[in-house]
């Protein structure tokens, strides 16, 4: 290939253009390429012309609600959720309404870029896609001659992800692929889940909230944590007067609508969760006959959980035993409409997967699993993929944006979720330790051990934000020699990277299509509204011509991304003009419940039945019934660290854009008063914070509240953002992630453990 054979050198780089600091290259200098009314609200933008409607999924955040874009004289004014969509169900949140705003961010990456000052610098050149993408492949080249495939790793988040930490991962060959919604989200949520029922959770939980009575909560913040249609549900639930409970440290959003509010002691709920199987257990609560039918070991599990009573809970918990016993009849008392909610960031002790099955026993006893008002099956839909020469190495990053369609027998199985493609191979061993970890991928990055990682290509991840111990990332990015980073914002790694490969936003872009897993499995479709802004690219096209300039044609034998979609639609007799015209959302029938399996059994476990006592654990060496193991206490003058998110953000992502920045433009570091009064601080002070290992944070303002606990603070996660090139953001708040050094790792699911952080408060701020 004779692309193949360019020689750049630096010095011919420095020569091809002006350098330019990170301010010219990626800065704020305004608009380039919309209308100046494009941002704001004049009121009138549906007179202006002819209103086109395009059809999306939403990718502010990792929910992916499905979308109606409007737009007029190719300027995007607004979006609203899709109401075929089974999740948006025509609303759509705060952060999604925001989309336009993200991307109008006069702040965003508008050019292929290459460094040219020292890592960290932010110092760059804009060059050429063409001169990029040659770059890049020279420089994968080397690293692939010198030392292998599996020299480079690639990290994934975010809508397109597939295109790179799946599918250009797997084709280049290496397993040294990783997506920060795994190992430091949900991994341990879909490792429990998969040895107690065969199969994961998947990337939306399969709550059937129509018909439910009650809901426990175990951290879950519905309300901060605004995902559109978990939102709606719990409406819902509280409109109709059903049954609330909260259990969390700080007295959250969803615990101010809740019946009842568990300020558990931070890290003890396996303890809770172990004494209400002892209350349904002892007071024969549970559903007999569901666990007689449907599930395996239930004695070993009453004999485990014998001692395990309130009494015992409370001394852990710090609950009253009456409220533990109280709430655990509440919940029976609806069953099977009943259930504690799987959870979704569940990387918090390190012996999380524990807890998510003392979880999902709890949901056992209840009879909740496929019955109406409880859990629904939640099935993949049908569609063929593109023929495709099989990859170098097999394997799916993992992750919720991942989400396998079933591909072979439409009647067939259940969903494969994330990972499901190692359990589909028989290999159900493999799951044990989830998919690759990707904070354990830093470490041979720096080390060289087991063997050296020498490059990193990064897709829409936050890597100083995102990954815990971020100095440790930074010493990774010092030693890795080559990094490629594609995105749309001057995040703070950019400035670390080599080659910047600026992405078009969601709503100017295709993408592949979405495949959810449902209780109405579905299709849907992401189409660009208007054409890419500056010189940015979307990312299934830098996928192809990456592939392409490294020997992987085979892997993207397309034409374009329209002709790949057709071909995809044609296995379920579509194309992408029918899919348009059946709004964006091809809608296929699941089995939801027990009932529709005739007697035989949906569950996937060596059993074929829910597995109470996991011999698969007990074999591996670990507990088959999951038992409370203490996390450390804060040292004297320390508060745990705890976080979570805000309605109107996502993760580190929303921070700069202008319509939300308005809405939260900073963190607060809640306090409990008391707490407060003691240190002589005050509600609205600034303070900074430094954790146990004396790294530092801040300013940070107070809130100085009795809605948390004496032991614990609590700031939103993705603010102190310290990149220069984010305008709005820069310097707001504090960062939890840089707090956090310390993580706890997971021995079965690999993820890692983020709330055995401990901060101090110093007031010299
Ligand atoms: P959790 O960690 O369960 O996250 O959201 P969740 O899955 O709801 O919830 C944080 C809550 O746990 C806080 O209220 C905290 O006080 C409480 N908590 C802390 N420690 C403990 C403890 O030891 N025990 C108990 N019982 N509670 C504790 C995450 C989810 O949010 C995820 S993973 C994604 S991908 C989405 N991201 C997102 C977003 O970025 N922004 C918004 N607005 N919504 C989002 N929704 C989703
Ligand atoms: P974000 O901050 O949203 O989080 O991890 P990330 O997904 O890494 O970063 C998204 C990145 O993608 C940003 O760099 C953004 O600019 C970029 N981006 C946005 N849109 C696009 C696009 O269209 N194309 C491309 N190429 N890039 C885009 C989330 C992860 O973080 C998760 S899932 C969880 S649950 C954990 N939460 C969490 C936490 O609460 N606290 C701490 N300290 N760490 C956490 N880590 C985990």
């Amino acid at each position: 290939m004779a692309r193949a054979q360019l020689k750049i050198t630096r010095r011919q780089l420095l020569k091809s253009g002006a350098a330019v600091g990170v301010a010219g290259a990626i800065g704020s200098s305004g608009l380039r390429g919309a209308p100046a009314h494009a941002a704001t609200d004049d009121g009138a933008w549906y007179r202006q012309g002819q209103i086109r409607t395009t059809y999306n999924v939403c990718d502010i955040c990792p929910w992916h609600c499905g979308v109606l874009v409007h737009s007029v004289d190719g300027v995007v004014h607004k979006v609203d959720g899709n109401p075929k969509d089974p999740k948006a169900q025509g609303r759509l949140c705060a952060r999604g309404q925001g989309g336009p705003s993200f991307m109008y961010d006069p702040d965003r990456l508008r050019s292929p870029m290459v460094r040219t000052g020292p890592r960290g610098s932010g110092e760059f050149e804009e060059v050429t896609w063409e001169y990029a993408l040659d770059l890049v492949a020279q420089e994968l080249g080397k690293i692939k001659e010198r030392s292998g495939p599996e020299a480079l790793a690639v990290f994934g988040h975010t809508g397109g992800d597939g295109w790179f930490a799946d599918h250009f991962a797997q084709a280049w060959g290496t397993p040294n692929a990783a997506k920060s919604s795994s190992s430091l989200c949900l991994s341990p949520r879909e490792e429990a889940a998969t040895l107690t029922f065969g199969w994961p959770v998947g990337g939306h939980e399969p709550v059937d909230w129509d018909g439910l009575e009650c809901v426990a909560l175990i951290g879950s913040h519905i309300g901060e944590d605004a995902r559109n249609t978990v939102m709606q549900g719990f409406a819902g639930l509280h409109r109709r007067g059903g049954t609330i409970i909260a259990v969390d440290p700080r007295f959250s959003s969803a615990a101010t609508k809740a019946d009842h509010w568990l300020p558990i002691k931070p890290g003890t709920d396996t303890a809770l969760l172990l004494a209400w199987i002892h209350v349904l257990v002892t007071e024969g609560l549970y559903d007999a006959d569901y666990v007689e039918q449907w599930t395996t070991g239930f004695d070993e599990l009453a004999a485990h959980v014998e001692d395990k009573t309130p009494e015992w809970a409370a001394a852990i918990t710090d609950l009253p035993a009456d409220q533990i016993r109280e709430t655990a009849r509440s919940m029976a008392a609806h069953a099977p409409r009943s259930v504690i909610m799987p959870g979704r960031h569940v990387t918090w002790y390190g012996n999380d997967t524990q807890r998510m099955r003392a979880v999902f026993l709890v949901n056992s006893l209840l009879g909740a699993y496929g019955r109406e008002g409880g859990f629904y099956f939640n099935r993949a839909p049908y569609i063929g993929d593109y023929a495709l020469p099989p990859y170098a190495v097999e394997g799916s990053a993992g992750g919720c944006a991942a989400e396998p369609a079933e591909d072979d027998d439409p009647l067939g199985d259940l969903p494969l979720g994330p990972s499901g493609k190692a359990r589909a191979d028989g290999v159900q061993e493999a799951f044990l330790r989830g998919p690759t970890a990707m904070q354990e991928l830093i470490e041979p990055m720096i080390s060289g051990d087991p063997y050296r990682i020498e490059g990193l290509l990064v897709y829409g991840v936050n890597l100083l934000h995102t990954v815990p111990n971020p100095a440790r990332t930074l010493e990774a990015l010092k030693a890795l020699d080559l990094v490629v980073a594609v995105d749309v914002l001057p995040q703070e790694h950019i400035a670390w990277a080599d080659i910047v490969l600026p992405e078009a936003t969601y709503l100017e872009r295709y993408e592949d299509l979405y495949t959810i897993a449902h209780k109405t499995p579905y299709i849907a479709l992401r189409e660009p509204a208007v054409e890419p802004m500056y010189d940015t690219k979307p990312g299934w096209w830098i996928s192809k011509e990456l592939g392409e300039r490294v020997g992987l044609e085979s892997h993207y034998p397309w034409e374009d991304i329209e002709e790949y979609l057709d071909e995809r639609l044609r296995s379920v007799g579509a194309n992408l003009d029918d899919l348009r015209d059946a709004d964006g959302i091809i809608v296929q029938d699941g089995r939801p419940y027990l009932d529709d399996f005739d007697g035989s059994s949906p569950f996937d476990t060596p059993s074929g039945k829910i597995e109470l006592y996991s011999q698969l654990l007990a074999d591996t060496g670990h507990d088959p019934l999951p038992e409370y193991e203490p996390t450390d206490e804060p040292p004297d003058g320390y508060f745990r660290l705890l976080y979570g998110r805000h309605p109107a953000h996502t993760f580190a992502r929303t921070q700069n854009t202008p319509g939300l920045h308005r809405v939260y433009p900073e963190n607060e570091l809640w306090l409990n008063a008391g707490a407060a009064a003691e240190l002589g601080v005050s509600d609205g002070d600034r303070v900074m914070l430094e954790n146990q290992d004396g790294a530092t944070d801040g300013p940070i303002k107070v809130k100085a509240t009795q809605r948390i606990r004496r032991d614990a603070v609590f700031m939103v996660h993705g603010f102190g953002q310290a990149s220069e090139g984010l305008s709005r953001a820069h310097g707001q708040g504090a960062s939890d992630t840089k707090l956090q050094t310390r993580y706890q790792l997971d021995p079965i699911s690999g993820g890692a453990g983020m709330r055995v952080n401990f901060v101090r408060i110093s007031t010299e701020a």
